[in-house]
């Protein structure tokens, strides 16, 4: 069952189109609402908390992702990783293929009916049928996968730096890369260990390992758009944990807008319903 928070929280930040020119932005805290202002601000996003699900604290979230009425996740670690897929209502996992113990899975992408599941460090992307969790095919691919998500056209995957890898989902070839850069800053800045990812409205979300941020990265030229501080929904318990426990895990649903949220090993994953407006 879905528990209903008492009250909404929202977060609130903003859309920028870039045109290569710098912008500021300006972050408010008040009453657990975060508010950024730029520059340039055609619109508005808010994330508003709707529910918390439950989430097999047993997962070590490496891929996340929503279709048709179900999240479907790829849990990391060495003897750990597994393919599921999750009832959102309860967090009961109704299907579920574990991995052989020596693979490490990775990010998670459905591209019409077939799951890509990457793995860290042993260069394979594994496909399979998303009804029966068949294994239809394998890709090779050089270096770490990290994150993996689908922007309807090409595969886009992470391995840890600040650079993003557009794919062919018919090939795997890489087709194009951007490097990501905050360039709010006086000097720009790589955004290094992008982690999971997932794709919103035409931008990129991006965990970034070991933080309780999420940036939104333009997917033509790599510049970010915008961070969400997530610091107010990391569970108290898991607070200060700079190894394991850590934010990791964004889906979507653009059916209804509603925005994922987990973390590995987390027992929650929150739930949200992503708003946009123009700017007043
Ligand atoms: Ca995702």
């Amino acid at each position: 069952m879905f528990s209903q928070t008492k009250s909404a929280t929202t977060l609130t930040s903003s859309v920028i189109r870039f045109r290569n020119i710098r912008w500021l932005i300006v972050g408010l805290v008040m009453g657990g609402s975060i508010f950024c202002a730029s520059a340039e601000l055609p619109e508005q996003i808010v994330l508003k908390h709707l529910a918390t699900i439950p989430h097999d604290k047993h997962s070590y979230t490496q891929g996340l992702l929503w279709d048709n009425g179900y999240l479907y996740e790829s849990a990391g670690q060495y003897g750990e990783s597994s393919l599921r897929r999750v009832e959102p209502e309860s967090g009961n996992i109704t299907a579920r293929l574990d991995l052989p113990p020596q693979f490490f899975a990775e990010g998670l992408a459905l591209v019409d009916d077939s799951l890509f599941q990457l793995t860290w460090r042993e260069n394979i992307c594994f496909v399979y049928d998303k009804k029966t969790f068949q294994l239809k095919r394998r890709f090779q691919y050089p270096g770490e996968g990290w994150g993996l998500t689908y922007g309807g056209r090409q595969l886009i995957m992470s391995n840890g730096t600040n650079v993003l890898h557009f794919l062919d989902p018919q090939t795997f070839r890489p087709l194009r890369r951007v490097e990501v850069m905050d360039r709010s800053k006086t000097r720009p800045e790589p955004v290094r260990h992008l982690n999971e990812l997932e794709w919103i409205r035409g931008e990129i979300w991006a965990n970034v390992w070991l933080t309780t941020k999420i940036v939104r990265i333009n997917p033509k030229n790599g510049n970010v758009i915008d961070w969400i501080e997530m610091a107010p929904y990391v569970p108290e318990e898991y607070r200060g944990d700079t190894q394991d426990r850590v934010l990791n895990g964004i889906a979507f649903d653009p059916a209804t807008n509603h925005v994922y949220i987990t973390g590995k090993y987390w027992d929650v994953i929150h739930q949200f319903r992503l708003e946009v407006s123009e700017k007043k």
